[in-house]
This record gives C-alpha cells, sequence and structure tokens, in this order.
C-alpha cells in the first residue's frame, strides 16, 4: 500500500474524461477480491433492496450503503439518511480496504484530502440501468466522487451539465476507477442497460461503489 504502490498509475493510463473527470483504469483491479469479500460483509447487515423513485417507479439498480449515513429514495425524495429504513439499523462502517482505494484514487486525480463518509453500493443485473441524473444530494459540491467498478462491464453515459446534451459513452470494466469533480460534478451521467454475461468475482452482475462526502 501507499505511495510506492500506487506510483505506476501515476505514468499509467489516467484518461482525462472531462476537466475534473478522471478515468483510473484497472487501478482496483488487485484490491478486486478485497473489496468483493468486504462486501459480502456489508450485505449481511445491510442487504441489497430496490429503491422507488420519488415518482414511484421501482429501480432497476439494487443498492445498499456503508457509512455514517445511506443515500435513500422513497416517495418523499433523494436524501441521506443515518440509519437504513428496511432495518432501522445503523449503515455497517465503511470498511478500510474500500477507504484506502477511494482515498488513493482521489490523490492520484488531484484530490488529496477527499474523506468519503458514504458509500453508496449498486448492483446491477442484466437489463438493469441507471437513468440520466445529476448527484446532487451532498453538501459540499467542491469534494469529488470516487466510483470503484467491479464484475461485468459496463457503458457509462457522461454527459455535460445540460440535460439535452448527448452523453459520451464510455466502457467500464471490473477495477475502473472513476474520479469526479472540479467543474465536472454536476455533468449528467448514467448506465445503459447491463448487457448479460458472467464474470468469476461477481457472477450476473455488476457492482459500483461510490464513494461521497455527503454530510
Ligand atoms: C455507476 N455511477 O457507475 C453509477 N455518480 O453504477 C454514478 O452514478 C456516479 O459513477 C457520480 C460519480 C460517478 C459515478
Ligand atoms: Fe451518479
Amino acid at each position: 500500500m501507499g505511495l510506492f504502490r500506487d506510483q505506476p498509475y501515476l505514468i499509467r493510463e489516467q484518461e482525462p474524461l472531462a476537466e475534473g473527470a478522471v478515468l483510473l483504469r484497472g487501478y482496483a483491479a488487485d484490491q478486486a477480491n478485497v473489496l468483493w469479500d468486504a462486501l459480502t460483509k456489508i450485505l449481511d447487515t445491510a442487504p441489497f433492496r430496490h429503491m422507488f423513485t420519488p415518482g414511484g417507479f421501482r429501480m432497476s439498480v439494487a443498492m445498499t450503503n456503508c457509512g455514517d449515513a445511506g443515500w435513500i429514495s422513497d416517495r418523499s425524495g433523494y436524501r441521506y439518511a443515518p440509519l437504513d429504513p428496511v432495518t432501522g439499523l445503523h449503515w455497517p462502517e465503511i470498511p478500510a480496504s474500500f477507504q484506502s482505494v477511494s482515498t488513493g484514487a482521489a490523490v492520484l486525480a488531484g484530490y488529496a484530502g477527499f474523506e468519503p463518509d458514504v458509500c453508496l453500493v449498486n448492483r446491477y443485473e442484466p437489463g438493469a440501468r441507471l437513468t440520466l441524473h445529476q448527484d446532487k444530494d451532498e453538501r459540499d459540491f467542491t469534494q469529488p466522487i470516487v466510483s470503484v467498478s467491479l464484475g461485468l462491464p459496463a457503458v457509462f453515459l457522461f454527459g455535460t451539465t445540460t440535460r439535452r446534451d448527448r452523453p459520451r459513452r464510455i466502457r467500464l470494466e471490473s477495477g475502473d476507477v472513476a474520479v469526479w469533480g472540479g467543474t465536472s460534478r454536476m455533468a449528467y451521467h448514467g448506465i445503459a442497460p447491463l448487457a448479460d454475461g458472467e464474470h468469476p468475482l461477481t457472477g450476473r452482475s455488476r457492482i459500483n461503489l461510490t464513494f461521497r462526502k455527503a454530510l
């Protein structure tokens, strides 16, 4: 861990997505098993569930959280909640392996000092998608979001701050980490319907960990 371990990535693929947003391809690849094991423990306390949009639609992506609060959606809106509404319990803590991947990626992307307090976990099964949206339920938009992909590949839709602009399509694979801040923080983005497949780590699914400073 630490500087020497991370150093190769300074000269490896760092693909700028837009101003303030960078894709670190494969950054978490050698941690994928460790992250997956930590996730299975989170799920014992906070299982995946399909939330409902404020408009009453069941989301195709299943979600859970760890950290000081969790992102939730229901008929009364989107927000960060300190307790899991399904269990009434606090969300599990962010595991050390999650923390180190997210802060390491943030440093490489130029966001030293990023200290996530929430990790939203998304699970996509074939056909699941996330429509274009902005992440705007957090308090401090100067803080970036760090997004880790595990399992089946997906097509990330990455637009501008104007919803009607046609988004770029970026393939995200297991171990890829996107760091997203600055003038891109409010860019519209989403995930195209997941193609069917089988991945040795996750089976027929894609997992996304998004780390936020939400509170
Ligand atoms: C996903 N990601 O990759 C969904 N949001 O499954 C997001 O919605 C996202 O990847 C903000 C920043 C980075 C992201
Ligand atoms: Fe998002």
